[in-house]
């Protein structure tokens, strides 16, 4: 056996030591990466340094796994009518509904190429989705503009290349292309144009409902504007 001289061992120290840092993770991709048989879950993550954690739902499954969700309905337990602070820092809980917050999604999104995907099902258990391959918002101070492209249909087909370039609103901030407030219209939060394709942030409802037009929980082009989705949830990871 090859005895290693003490003067190399201090010499590794310094090394050796690193490898005691605590690892924190960016996002579900990084957590994945670490361990790929984990399942879909909820993980802590640390969107923007080591003082940024927070809980997110991580999808480990769907093609390949290591999507961060950063928009989920699913029963309508969560009100999303809210105002520009909590859409900022997020809200709800990461085991059920919630938004994970402009900050954190720009923090991920600034640091490399990601890719997005929007995942449906209605009311009768029938399932779409709809894929693009870059996805990425500014800052606050530019509005948290959307800038989303690369289009791949999954049966829902395209809601998203509308909203492109647009400035995300609520209602005490309306930062739409409309004369009018979308986010108090449509009662959601979005990057809102002259209004929508989709309001995944409106009000939950189960199925088509037209007493009050477009402000249920839709994507115009697979159910229409006033067919309120079962679920829908947001999700990206990181592309090389
Ligand atoms: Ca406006």
């Amino acid at each position: 056996m090859m005895k290693i001289p003490s003067v190399l061992l201090l010499l590794l120290a310094p090394m050796l030591a690193s490898c005691f840092v605590r690892y924190l993770p960016e996002d579900c991709m990084d957590i994945h990466n670490q361990d790929k048989t984990l399942k879909s879950g909820v993980f802590t993550i640390y969107p923007s340094g080591s003082t940024s954690a927070v809980e997110v739902y991580c999808d480990m499954e769907t093609d390949g796994g290591g999507w961060t969700v950063f928009q989920r309905r699913m029963d309508g337990s969560a009100n999303f009518y809210r105002p520009w602070n909590e859409y900022k820092s997020g809200f709800g809980r990461a085991s059920g509904e919630y938004w994970l917050g402009l900050e954190n999604i720009y923090g991920m999104t600034r640091r490399g190429n990601h890719e997005l995907r929007v995942d449906m099902e209605d009311f009768t258990k029938k399932r779409a989705y709809a894929r693009y391959s870059s996805f990425s918002i500014d800052a606050e101070c530019d509005g948290y503009t959307l800038h989303v492209s690369g289009f791949r249909n999954g049966g829902a087909k395209d809601a998203m290349t509308y909203h492109n370039g647009r400035k995300f609103s609520t209602f005490d901030k309306d930062q739409d292309t409309s004369g009018d407030n979308c986010a108090k219209s449509l009662l959601g939060a979005f990057w809102y144009a002259n209004c929508d394709h989709t309001n995944p942030n409106g009000v939950y409802r189960w199925g088509y409902d037209n007493t009050i037009g477009a402000i249920g929980v839709e994507w115009g082009p697979w159910k229409g504007l006033n067919y309120s989705l079962k679920s829908m949830s947001f999700m990206i990871r990181p592309v090389k």
